[in-house]
């Protein structure tokens, strides 16, 4: 048998079986951001949480941080196809953020919003159970504003832009409404594992 080279070039099978179909891994931490990285004062930044277009609970950023907090460790998945492992997050699971507050889902769809005009939708039930959190924290040092700081959303199990950065909020919706990328063409829901990028896969 003769080898041909090829070694290094494909990832280990332990790699392999962790990425998602069509995604390559990188080792640097991309930004993708839809313009500026806005300017988020800690100072005058809320939390708020509304059912439709009425507010049912607003936190100050000391309220926030008061809250238990949560880690995540894993690898995350953007739509360009990149792939990064092992990630750690630290943050508010959204389990707590709605329990802390008193707050039962009142429907199954949230929008979430961004100082940044940014929204992305996601189902309730993507949310909870520990599945997400607002992290305000990345690899042991605080969030990066160009990712996000002073917190972002965080839903690992989907592609990236599901993951809003410079988070101000959840909005409860009746209806699945499509936000910032999937009124532009992307999917509704973006499993990576079922690929699903664009707004007609499956
Ligand atoms: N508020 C906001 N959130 C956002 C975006 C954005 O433009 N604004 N871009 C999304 C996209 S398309 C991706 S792939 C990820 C990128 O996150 P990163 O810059 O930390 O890698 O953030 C998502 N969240
Ligand atoms: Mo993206």
């Amino acid at each position: 048998m003769t080898t041909r080279g090829f070694v290094g070039k494909r990832p280990s099978t332990d790699d392999a079986t962790r990425l998602p179909p069509g995604q390559y891994q990188t080792h640097d931490f991309p930004v993708l951001s839809k313009g500026a990285t806005p300017i988020v004062d800690l100072a005058t930044w809320t939390f708020t949480v509304n059912n439709g277009v009425r507010p049912i609970k607003q936190r100050s950023w000391a309220e926030f941080d008061m809250l238990p907090k949560t880690t995540w460790r894993g690898d995350i998945h953007c739509v360009t196809k990149w792939s990064k492992f092992d990630t750690m997050w630290e943050g508010v699971s959204i389990d707590d953020v709605l329990r802390s507050a008193g707050i039962a889902a009142p429907t199954a769809y949230v929008l979430a919003k961004s100082y940044d005009e940014y929204d992305t939708n996601i189902p309730m039930a993507d949310l909870v159970g520990g599945q997400a959190m607002i992290a305000t924290r990345f690899n042991g040092a605080p969030l990066a504003a160009e990712h996000g700081g002073p917190a972002r959303l965080f839903v690992p199990h989907l592609y990236f832009w599901k993951s809003a950065k410079w988070i101000r909020g959840l909005r409860f919706t009746t209806r699945d409404e499509a936000g910032f990328w999937e009124l532009r063409g992307y999917h509704m829901y973006g499993d990576p594992w079922r690929e699903q990028r664009y707004t007609n896969d499956l």
